[in-house]
């Protein structure tokens, strides 16, 4: 796996934060580095899609990256008549998503799509998944999206929604960014590259709270909502239809 050093050098102007060749060439190492808690998402995401598959359906992965989580949905489907939808705005990624998807056999059918998460079509969904990738849409278009995907659920399908988050209280807030910044450093980051990271993604990036998550998906129409995994400012979120 190749390591991270894209902010290790001190950079004389620091671009907002791009899923680039750069970015998707570090990206397992990255992701691992700096999302606490991501292996256990992923393999709850495969476990979840295990519970909530239905026949003849859709699974969607949006922001599917090098398709970490679509391969765990791909896993963990066995009934008939399933397609998984893999989704992703960055070429330097999807192209890489491909060449890691289909080093892996599986009897269900898969489409990668290079296109802005905002413009899929969403239909007959059993489970949707947007592993850590809602908090990249400007924050005016993210409750259109989030009814987009219940609208295109079947009953008793899943929504699985993971975000890093901001907490209401800002003493609470402050504990968790500075538990974050612990981790990052135990896991090799220096303070340079965990400020210079900060500063690339602070435009480009904008987390909201769990209060303003939780009102989202209830007003788009969930009736059971859940944070089931948590880990400083970092969770995941279910919604079921
Ligand atoms: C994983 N889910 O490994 N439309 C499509 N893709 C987008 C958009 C958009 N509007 N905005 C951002 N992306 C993955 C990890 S990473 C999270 C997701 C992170 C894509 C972007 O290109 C990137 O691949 C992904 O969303 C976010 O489970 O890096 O913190």
């Amino acid at each position: 796996m190749q390591k991270d050093h894209i902010y290790a050098e001190p950079l004389a102007q620091i671009q907002d934060f791009r899923f680039d060749d750069h970015v998707a060439e570090v990206f397992p190492d990255m992701i691992q580095r700096s999302i606490p808690g991501y292996h256990t998402i992923i393999q709850t995401i495969g476990k979840l899609t295990a519970h909530f598959q239905q026949p003849n359906s859709n699974y969607y992965d949006l922001g599917c990256s090098l398709g970490t989580a679509s391969l765990a949905m791909r896993r963990n489907i066995s009934m008939p008549g399933a397609h998984l939808i893999a989704v992703d705005n960055s070429h330097a990624m999807l192209e890489r998503c491909e060449r890691h998807l289909l080093a892996f056999r599986s009897d269900v059918p898969l489409s990668l799509k290079l296109a802005d998460i905002r413009d899929i079509d969403i239909q007959d969904a059993a489970v949707v998944v947007i592993n850590f990738t809602l908090q990249f849409l400007a924050p005016e278009h993210r409750d259109a999206l989030i009814n987009t995907i219940y609208q295109g659920l079947k009953p008793g399908g899943l929504l699985i929604l993971s975000e890093k988050f901001v907490a209401h209280s800002i003493i609470t807030n402050a504990l968790l960014v500075d538990l974050h910044l612990d981790f990052k450093r135990a896991n090799g980051y220096s303070e340079l590259e965990i400020s210079q990271k900060r500063s690339a993604l602070e435009n480009v990036m904008k987390p909201d709270t769990l209060a303003q998550h939780q009102q989202r998906l209830q007003h788009a129409g969930f009736s059971e909502t859940s944070l089931w995994f948590q880990c400083f400012n970092f969770c995941s979120m279910l919604a079921i239809k």
